[in-house]
């Protein structure tokens, strides 16, 4: 696929695909050869690739694609609740609904239309669905893929009519790391964080960088709008950035969890790991009319480029 810059057009760099559980995958290039796919399933990101063909998503080998139930992998969409802790399912219910494609998006602002591809899934509640959580919304998520490869994930949820209502929201991304003992976490010291692990208990992270030695299940809360995931064995750097998201969840499995994950090889908890953008200590709360937009931006570099400026 030719095209310049000047006149990228965002639709001849989508193309619609059959996914292998059967639902239809938005597939976005770019010049350079990166691409990115997303799922109706549940508005999955289930790959983003650079250019030179590298997936930067993790997805287990024992993926199960048994829809309603998401595919362990990529980046998964939950709304309006994060874990457990609700009366809905594991993660709310976004995750396990069809999405459809917007055909007639708003335009991208003017100095992100460059080079930029980019869709835009919805999601409404069925009648069905208001029986469970009965609000009225709206949850759009673009998805955008820039000409030098960022993956830009942009959800806004509006309160169409109802009464108010209140929600979590997690981008709850799988990365592909060499081996999970050489990565480490910057730009959340010194943060509390709620341990999954120990009853949601609040303390203080002392290490000068999150590593990993064990399992590790946590939000950390308020974070800077940019962490740095290195990985030292692929000499590589996801910076992540993030707005109107105030948590950072973390989360490895380690060895005893992954052999009881019938949807994850026994080892594999050791070539990924989870940094989620997301809303969880304090629920966004809506009133009627009102629109609320969390956006996420993951940027892959070689680990000699990345310095503290992408912190800053
Ligand atoms: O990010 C943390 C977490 O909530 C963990 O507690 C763990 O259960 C994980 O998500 C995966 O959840 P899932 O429902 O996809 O198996």
């Amino acid at each position: 696929m030719q095209h310049s810059a000047a006149v990228w057009d965002h639709k001849a760099a989508m193309e619609v695909i059959k996914g292998s559980n059967g639902i239809d995958q938005v597939v976005l290039r770019n010049q350079q050869g990166s691409s990115v796919r997303v799922s109706l399933q549940g508005g999955q990101i289930t790959s983003w690739q650079n250019g030179r063909g590298e997936e930067l998503l993790f997805t287990s080998s024992k993926v199960k694609f048994k829809p309603p139930k998401p595919a362990r992998g990529g980046i998964v969409i939950c709304f309006p609740q994060f874990g457990n802790c609700g009366s809905l399912e594991q993660h709310g219910f976004a995750r396990n609904k069809i999405w459809s494609i917007d055909e007639n998006p708003p335009p991208l602002h003017p100095k992100d239309s460059l080079g930029q591809s980019f869709v835009d899934l919805l999601l409404q509640p069925s009648k069905e669905d208001l029986k469970c959580w009965p609000h009225s919304y709206e949850l759009r998520l673009r998805v955008a893929l820039s000409a030098d490869g960022k993956l830009n994930l942009t959800s806004r949820v509006k309160n169409t009519i109802g009464k108010p209502f209140s929600f979590a929201f997690a981008y709850h991304s799988y990365l592909s790391v060499s081996d999970i003992s050489e990565v480490r976490i910057e730009g959340m010291e010194i943060l509390d964080y709620l341990d999954n692990l120990r009853q949601k208990e609040r303390f203080t992270e002392q290490g000068d960088a999150i590593t990993f030695e064990s399992e590790v299940d946590r939000v950390y809360l308020k974070s800077p709008s940019t962490v740095a995931v290195l990985d030292h064995g692929k000499k590589r750097t996801c910076v992540i950035r993030k707005a109107g998201l105030d948590d950072v969840a973390v989360w490895n499995p380690w060895e005893n969890k992954s052999k009881a994950m019938a949807d994850l090889g026994a080892r594999e908890y050791k070539q990924m790991v989870c940094v989620d953008a997301a809303a969880v200590e304090k629920p966004i709360r809506l009133k009627a009319g009102e629109e609320w937009t969390g956006q996420v931006e993951f940027i892959n570099v070689a680990s000699c480029f990345c310095s503290d400026a992408w912190l800053s």
